[in-house]
């Protein structure tokens, strides 16, 4: 029998409008943003595939708790809810609040890393690879070859290699190695998976050499649905299940509550190591705000809190991995290129097949994603040679191997119907794909390029 569809496990009771502008006006719009997507106002776009983060729909039940806010200074009720989701959900101990992401790495890299030493991780990612540097980390990519190949169908993507950490342990020694930063669809390989498995032997072989692993974990629980669906033995078992079962290998993790925690603003540091969690308290006070609320209000903790129990929610993640599924099959029946398999949080046009004729020096995901907005008000982000940055001592580009536009789904906020959209602008696009040239720079920022730069066309 055809395998029945599965709905989303909810129904919409609020909407916000959205508005399809003219081409011309895109046109003015694109320049005007300098062909950078992040400078367009989020007011010209229809449909936003920019990211996933902090982009969400919360439910009633988070919304009714952001009125339960206890804004007392110190000791909120909601930093105590917060912390008993951690506790039950990924099963960490301790918990410092943090305004987002970055802000639980940079705690993270200046107390863990000290200078010269290597912080391997499945892949880079903009941010944490950024603060591990600023604290005088030097960044080692240990994720399996097949990461760097869109074309490769490997289930897991995000395994770590086993071999490239042990000749960093036999050429440097354990002592010049952090922690190992491991990553759940690892984002910037195209939102692929680790798998258990390989988590279990890269645990076993940290311990053999006393070395931490911290996650990155902002999208673990679209990682523990993978699992469920494709590695052997854990068909039956909940995400809940698979996700406590994943974390169980870290000592921590630092965490963007912007993903999958389901909310518009937050993030926290957790772990099980009491000298880290001194450590982290005394330091989170100083660039985010007291140890009960780390930056965040009492409201947006409270809506962390409930959105961490509805992610492993089974109906849910997989509604939401099934979208991007989605969207993706429909781009490859259409003969589009891009990463396989399908990530969990985004579709990845693969830049280099879809534009053979612009050399990855004139920014070909850039290139893309700006003619995209033209084409259909879609907006979508750069995951290329322009994310990828500079050598900080030769100032050379980091070359990565992928350039990727990431047309991002944010949960629970657009319909299939948004998809199919978004589908047709890209078939309209590949059909014309010579038409689109190339990019060059005009301005660039020295960090973090990819959030500020601007660009002119080539000939334009
Ligand atoms: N990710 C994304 O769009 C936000 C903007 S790009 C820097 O994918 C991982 C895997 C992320 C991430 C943010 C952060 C930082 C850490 N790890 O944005 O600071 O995908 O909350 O989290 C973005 P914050």
């Amino acid at each position: 029998m055809k395998q029945r569809t599965i709905a989303e496990p909810y129904r919409i009771k609020m909407i916000e409008p959205i508005k399809m502008t003219t081409r011309e006006y895109r046109e003015a719009k694109i320049r005007e943003a300098g062909y950078n997507t992040f400078l367009l106002k989020s007011e010209d776009v229809y449909i936003d595939l920019l990211t996933d983060s902090g982009a969400s729909a919360m439910s009633d039940w988070q919304w009714s708790g952001m009125f339960l806010g206890d804004e007392a200074y110190a000791g909120a009720r909601n930093f105590f809810h917060l912390e008993k989701a951690v506790q039950e959900i990924y099963g960490f101990k301790h918990i410092v609040p943090t305004h987002q992401g970055r802000a639980a790495e940079h705690i993270t890299s200046q107390i863990r890393i000290q200078r010269g030493q290597y912080v391997p991780m499945n892949m880079y990612f903009t941010t944490t690879r950024e603060h591990a540097e600023r604290a005088g980390g030097i960044f080692y990519d240990c994720i399996v070859d097949e990461a760097h190949d869109p074309a490769s169908a490997h289930p897991f993507k995000g395994n770590v290699d086993l071999n490239k950490l042990q000749r960093l342990v036999d050429e440097k020694g354990a002592n010049a190695i952090a922690y190992l930063s491991i990553a759940p669809c690892v984002n910037m390989a195209g939102g692929q998976p680790f798998s258990m498995a390989n988590l279990r032997e890269v645990a076993a072989w940290a311990k053999r050499y006393n070395l931490p692993i911290i996650f990155d974990a902002t999208r673990a629980v679209e990682n523990a649905y993978f699992i469920q669906q494709r590695e052997e033995g854990y068909a039956r078992k909940p995400v809940r299940a698979i996700l406590r079962e994943m974390m169980g290998y870290g000592e921590g993790c630092t965490m963007s509550s912007k993903k999958d925690n389901l909310v518009n603003i937050g993030g926290f540091l957790a772990t099980n190591n009491e000298a880290f969690f001194v450590k982290a308290k005394e330091m989170v006070v100083v660039f985010e705000g007291l140890h009960t609320y780390g930056g965040l209000a009492g409201r947006d903790m409270e809506a962390i809190a409930r959105g961490i129990y509805e992610m492993v929610d089974d109906a849910y993640i997989a509604s939401r991995v099934r979208q991007v599924e989605y969207l993706g099959k429909r781009l490859q029946d259409a003969g589009i290129p891009i990463v396989i398999p399908i990530g969990g949080h985004a579709v990845f046009l693969d830049a280099k097949r879809f534009l053979p004729h612009i050399p990855q020096e004139q920014f070909p995901a850039q290139a893309l994603a700006a003619a995209l907005y033209v084409d259909s008000g879609v907006r979508a982000m750069e995951r290329g040679i322009v994310s990828a940055g500079r050598d900080h001592t030769t100032g050379e580009h980091h070359k990565p191997k992928l350039e990727l536009v990431r047309l991002t789904i944010p949960r629970r906020v657009y319909t299939n119907l948004h998809m199919d959209v978004v589908a047709e602008s890209c078939q309209a696009l590949y059909e014309e794909r010579e038409k689109i040239k190339g990019l060059e720079i005009v301005y660039e920022p020295e960090t973090l390029r990819f959030f500020q730069a601007r660009f002119q066309e080539i000939g334009g």
